[in-house]
C-alpha cells in the first residue's frame, strides 16, 4: 500500500469553474463607484488545481461591455484559442454571452491568475486568482529555509496546499474607460492612482506635507531625470505634480480632476485586511500584484519574509525585510510567525510611479477578533517608509534579478538562438508608447478584429513574423530608452531572463555579446518568468524555446501603455496550428 501511495497520482481531473461578470456600484475603499464583480466578489473566487489537472471555466458576461479572461502565466500549451486575448486568440464575449475556457495545467504549478485582457477591465475588479499545487515529485526549498528541521518542514509543505492569499492591486476612482478616454482622446497621462487595496479591501489615508517631503525625496530625484523642472509638490494624496509632462501644463488638478483623482484627500475608515496567526509557527502566503499601474514593495512589521517561488517556480530562497512584487507577477513567501502578541502592519508602498502612497493589513496573535479593524499602534520595527525606501538601506530586500530557479535543470539552452527579435520601449508622445520602430498595436481597434490566430488579412500594425518555427531558440533583447520601468509579459511562455543591466544591451545578439565578453549574459542560472521588468533605461534579454504555435502577445504590462501602443503579437509557427482551431472558437 506505501507503495502504492509513493507512485505519481495519475488521476487528473476536470475542475469545472462558472465565472459570472457582473456590475455593481460600491465602495472597497469608501468612495463609490461603478465595479465589475466575478460571483459577487472582487477579486474573483480561487481557482484550484491539482498540477496536471484540466480547468474548464465557464465565463458568463452579465456586463455591458464586451470580455475576454487571460489566464496570466498558465501557458496554454497547444490551445492558443484559450489565450483570452481579444483580436489575437479569440472574438470577444459580448453582453449576454458566455465562452467556455478548456486548458491543462500540465507541467505548471504554484501561483498564477486570471484577469479580464479586454480593454483595461481587470482594474476595475476582473480578476482572481488561480493556484496549482505542485506535484509530489517537484523539488522545494523548505529545508533551505528550516534548516532541515523535519517539524518545520513538515508545517510549510501543509500550508504549501492552502496559501494565504496577499493580493495587492491599485485602485481608482473612476472607471478605468472613464480615465482611459480622457488620456487617449485629450492626451493627458493619468499619473495617479486613489491608492492600493489588499485583498480588495482598504482605506484612503492622506499623508502629510512632512512625512511626504521626507518618503517623496527618491521619488522625486527619480522624476527630476522624467521631467526636467518638477518642484517638491505632491498634492494631498502623494501624487507629484509632473502636470507639465504628463498633457496639463499649468492646469489646476481639481479643475481637471487629475492627475490623482484625488484633490483633496478625503480620509476614510472602511476595513483593512486582518490575518490572525492563532499560534501557527509559520505563514505562507501567495502574493499577487494585480494592479494596472506599477510595481509595489512589501514589508511586515518586525518580520522576516522567505521568498520561496516566483511566477510558479521555486527559487533559491532567501531571507529578506522587503520585497519588490512586480506588475502581473506572484510570489510565494513564508513568513516565521513566532511572537507571542501583538498586531503587525503588512504594508504595501507605490514605488515605480509618481505618487506616494501606501496600503496596510494587519498580522495579528493572540487578540481578539473586534469586528472591523481600526488603527493598532505600530509595536515593532518598520523597515520601509510609505514611499517603499527601506529605511535602513543594509537590510536585506529581495530583487528578482536574484531569483535562480531552485531545481538546478531549469535553465536556459546554450548556444546561439535561431531567432533574435529587437524591441526598443519608448515614450513618443504624452500617452503614446512603443516597443517597436515600424508600427504599435492600437488597442482598442485591434480587439475587435479577426483574431491574428487565424486572420488571412495580416496587414495589420503590431505583428512580429520573425519566422519562427517549432524548436527554436528564441532570444528578445528589449532595450528600454525610457525612465520608466516596464514589467514585460510574454504569453504562452516562460522564459529565461538571460540578461540585464542598467544600460542598452548594446549587441546584435547573445551570440555576439558572449563572445565581446560582455559580463551580464547569465546563461547559468537565470531567472524564469512569465512577466519581468525592464528597469529603466536599462535592457533586459528573454530566451524562451519555441515549442507552441500559435500568435502570442508580448506587451507592457501597465494597462495605460498597453492601450497606447507598447504591446506586439509574435507569431509562432502559426500556420500550423490554424488547421487545429476547433470549428466552435472559429464561429464564435
Ligand atoms: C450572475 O449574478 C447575478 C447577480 O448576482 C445573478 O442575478 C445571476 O443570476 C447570475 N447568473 C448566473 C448564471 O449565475
Ligand atoms: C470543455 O470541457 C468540458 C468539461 O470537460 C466539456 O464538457 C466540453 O465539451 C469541453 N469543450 C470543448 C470545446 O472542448
Ligand atoms: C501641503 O502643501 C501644499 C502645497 O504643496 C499646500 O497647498 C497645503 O496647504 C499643505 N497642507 C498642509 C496641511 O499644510
Ligand atoms: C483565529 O482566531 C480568530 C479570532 O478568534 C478567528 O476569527 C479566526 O477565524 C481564527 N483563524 C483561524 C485560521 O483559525
Ligand atoms: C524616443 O522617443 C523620443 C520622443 O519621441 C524621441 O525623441 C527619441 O528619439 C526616441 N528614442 C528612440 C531610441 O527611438
Ligand atoms: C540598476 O541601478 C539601480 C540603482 O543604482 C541598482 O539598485 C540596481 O541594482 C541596478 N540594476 C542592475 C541590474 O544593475
Ligand atoms: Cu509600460
Amino acid at each position: 500500500m506505501l507503495f502504492l501511495l509513493a507512485l505519481p497520482v495519475c488521476s487528473a481531473v476536470v475542475r469545472e469553474y462558472v465565472l459570472n461578470l457582473t456590475a455593481t456600484y460600491q465602495a472597497p475603499n469608501g468612495f463609490y463607484r461603478e465595479m465589475f464583480l466575478v460571483n459577487n466578489q472582487h477579486p474573483g473566487p480561487l481557482i484550484e488545481a491539482d498540477e496536471g489537472d484540466t480547468i474548464s471555466a465557464t465565463v458568463i458576461n452579465n456586463l455591458l461591455v464586451p470580455m475576454t479572461i487571460h489566464w496570466h502565466g498558465i501557458r496554454q500549451k497547444d490551445t492558443p484559442w484559450m489565450d483570452g486575448a481579444p483580436g489575437v486568440s479569440q472574438r470577444p464575449i459580448f453582453p449576454g454571452e458566455s465562452f467556455v475556457y478548456n486548458f491543462t495545467t500540465e507541467g505548471q504549478y504554484g501561483s498564477y491568475w486570471y484577469h479580464a485582457h479586454m480593454r483595461s477591465y481587470y482594474q476595475d475588479g476582473i480578476k482572481g486568482p488561480i493556484y496549482i499545487r505542485p506535484a509530489s515529485h517537484t523539488p522545494r526549498p523548505y529545508d533551505v529555509v528550516t534548516e532541515g528541521n523535519p517539524t518545520a518542514t513538515e508545517i510549510l509543505m501543509g500550508l504549501e496546499r492552502n496559501p494565504t492569499p496577499l493580493y495587492v492591486m491599485d485602485w481608482t476612482k473612476l472607471p478605468t474607460d472613464a480615465i482611459y478616454q480622457k488620456a487617449i482622446n485629450y492626451g493627458i497621462d493619468p499619473a495617479c492612482v486613489l491608492g492600493y487595496l489588499i485583498n480588495g479591501k482598504g482605506r484612503v489615508t492622506c499623508p502629510s506635507n512632512e512625512t511626504l517631503a521626507t518618503a517623496g525625496a527618491g521619488r522625486l530625484a527619480t522624476y527630476a531625470k522624467i521631467a526636467p523642472g518638477v518642484q517638491a509638490k505632491f498634492d494631498s494624496l502623494g501624487c507629484l505634480d509632473i502636470s507639465h509632462i504628463n498633457g496639463y501644463p499649468g492646469i489646476d488638478n481639481v479643475a481637471l480632476e487629475a492627475p490623482g483623482f484625488s484633490s483633496p484627500c478625503q480620509p476614510t475608515s472602511t476595513a483593512r485586511e486582518i490575518f490572525y496567526v492563532n499560534g501557527s509557527d509559520w505563514m505562507m502566503f501567495n502574493v499577487i500584484n494585480m494592479g494596472g499601474a506599477f510595481g509595489t514593495h512589501l514589508s511586515i512589521d518586525g518580520h522576516d519574509m522567505w521568498v520561496l517561488q516566483v511566477d510558479g517556480t521555486f527559487i533559491k530562497p532567501s531571507k529578506v525585510k522587503q520585497m519588490y512584487a512586480g506588475l502581473g507577477s506572484r510570489y510565494m513567501i513564508a513568513v516565521p510567525t513566532q511572537k507571542d502578541s501583538g498586531v503587525f502592519a503588512i504594508r504595501f508602498a507605490c514605488t515605480e510611479m509618481a505618487q506616494i502612497t501606501e496600503q496596510i493589513a494587519w498580522l495579528s496573535y493572540n487578540m481578539p477578533d473586534s469586528g472591523p479593524p481600526e488603527d493598532y499602534p505600530v509595536t515593532a520595527d518598520v523597515y520601509q517608509d510609505i514611499g517603499g525606501s527601506l529605511l535602513n538601506p543594509q537590510l536585506p530586500t529581495f530583487n528578482d534579478a536574484v531569483a535562480a530557479p531552485y531545481d538546478v535543470r531549469v535553465k536556459p539552452p546554450e548556444g546561439p538562438a535561431q531567432r533574435t527579435i529587437h524591441f526598443t520601449l519608448n515614450r513618443t508622445g504624452v500617452v503614446e508608447f512603443s516597443v517597436m520602430d515600424d508600427g504599435a498595436l492600437m488597442l482598442p481597434d485591434m480587439e475587435l478584429m479577426t483574431p491574428s490566430l487565424w486572420a488571412e488579412d495580416m496587414h495589420r500594425t503590431g505583428i512580429v513574423d520573425a519566422g519562427i518555427e517549432i524548436g527554436d531558440v528564441v532570444d528578445l533583447i528589449i532595450d528600454n530608452k525610457y525612465f520608466i520601468p516596464h514589467p514585460m509579459h510574454l504569453h504562452g511562455h516562460t522564459f529565461w531572463v538571460i540578461s540585464e543591466s542598467n544600460t542598452s544591451f548594446g549587441y546584435p545578439s547573445v551570440e555576439a555579446a558572449i563572445a565581446s565578453g560582455s559580463n551580464t549574459v547569465n546563461l547559468a542560472n537565470p531567472p524564469y518568468r512569465d512577466t519581468y521588468t525592464a528597469p529603466s533605461e536599462g535592457h533586459i534579454v528573454f530566451r524562451y524555446v519555441a515549442d507552441n504555435a500559435g500568435a502570442w502577445m508580448f506587451h507592457c504590462h501597465v494597462n495605460i501603455h498597453l492601450m497606447s501602443g507598447m504591446g506586439t503579437i509574435i507569431l509562432e509557427d502559426r500556420e500550423t496550428i490554424i488547421p487545429s482551431i476547433p470549428e466552435s472558437i472559429l464561429d464564435f
